[in-house]
């Protein structure tokens, strides 16, 4: 009738405290997962869009820095190249044929392998704004 009672147990002891430790932590964790997904912040991607040179993302690049950067004028050296750009999901980049936001002109809201005929190797402006506050 009598009961003993088994205290030579360690390791299910820190088992369970383990455990226990991971469902009050682990759990309240957890419950918020889903809302910390998102990969930005209120101030937007630090990259707005990638211009390159060639098509499909390829050869020398320029980097449009966000949440917005207009360019009046490109680099010399990426002056009349772009072919191709990649855009950061939620950002609108626009480019122009010309100097100041002038001549031909092509907006993208995602990455393009390669742009319009009219801009292709054409580009000397641009400006790019992500977040919907473009202006
Ligand atoms: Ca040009």
């Amino acid at each position: 009738m009598k009961r003993s009672i088994k205290r030579d147990v360690p390791a299910l002891t820190v088992g369970t405290f383990v455990l226990l430790a991971c469902v009050v932590g682990c759990g309240g964790q957890s419950t918020s997962g889903a809302a910390t997904a998102a990969p930005t912040g209120p101030s937007g991607p630090a990259v707005c869009a990638t211009f390159y040179a060639d098509e499909h993302l390829k050869g020398a690049t320029l980097v449009s820095m966000g949440p917005t950067d207009n360019s009046a004028t490109v680099p010399a050296t990426f002056n009349d190249v772009m072919s191709s750009v990649a855009v950061t999901p939620g950002c609108t980049v626009t480019v122009y044929a010309d100097g100041g936001y002038g001549g031909q002109e092509a907006t993208f809201t995602q990455t393009a392998d390669s742009v319009p005929a009219s801009i292709n190797d054409q580009m000397s402006s641009y400006k790019c704004a992500c977040g919907g506050g473009s202006k």
